[in-house]
């Protein structure tokens, strides 16, 4: 097996996320490298867009955390092998992605503009992209995304659902999936309850 250097920012959450949960569910040996703001500033251009995650393979730098999500799930058995499939995997995995950029706008706002950005954002982008992807979730019969199993979409999404019940965005109400989405907020605990993602806390 080739060598994987993973490298991120230091919280649990966000673009690396899920690749760690994959890497660890597939028993996949992994350096997992998590690095503070100074350290990423420092390094930054090293990275090839300047942004992270980053995953070395034998020494070569990857990146964009989609594709090396694709990559690692399909390392861990947690890709679908059937097409169609596969395509409602990775919608759901790029309506996240839009999801965090809509989010990742509001970043660095202060005070009033934070306040009016954020609400505008869960009246707008936010609502709509909970209740999309609450159909992506009905679409794959409800329990699971795709493939009628947990898949690296769910993973995905099950970070984000769990990142906007955290608390730690202002102005952005913990229950907004319950209120929107009821079954997605259940696909959260569903996916935080498997006992694959129990061990990867608990590790
Ligand atoms: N399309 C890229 C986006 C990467 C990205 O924006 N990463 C953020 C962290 S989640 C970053 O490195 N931000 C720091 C910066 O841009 O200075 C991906 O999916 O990996």
């Amino acid at each position: 097996m080739a060598r994987f250097r993973l490298t991120y920012f230091d919280i649990d959450g966000g673009r690396a996320e899920s690749i760690r949960i994959a890497f660890h569910i597939g028993g996949i040996e992994f350096e997992d490298v998590r690095v503070k703001g100074p350290e990423f500033r420092e390094a930054r251009e090293t990275f090839r867009f300047h942004a992270l995650p980053v995953l070395e393979i034998d020494g070569a730098q990857v990146t964009q955390s989609n594709a090396i999500l694709r990559y690692v799930g399909k390392l861990a058995g947690l890709y679908p092998v059937d097409d169609l499939q596969a395509l409602h995997c990775d919608e759901a995995m790029d309506a996240v992605e839009d999801l965090s950029h809509a989010v990742g706008r509001t970043f660095g706002l202060q005070g009033e503009a934070m306040k009016q950005a954020r609400e505008e954002l869960v009246a707008g982008r936010l609502a709509t992209y909970v209740k999309g992807l609450d159909t992506l979730l009905a679409r794959g019969g409800g329990e699971y995304v795709a493939d009628g199993r947990m898949t690296v979409a769910d993973l995905k999404v099950f970070v984000e659902t769990r990142n906007l019940a955290k608390g730690i965005l202002d102005h952005v109400p913990t229950d907004l999936v319950e209120g929107l989405a009821p079954a997605l907020a259940q696909h959260r605990e569903r996916i935080a309850n498997d006992p694959r993602v129990v061990a990867y806390y608990s590790r």
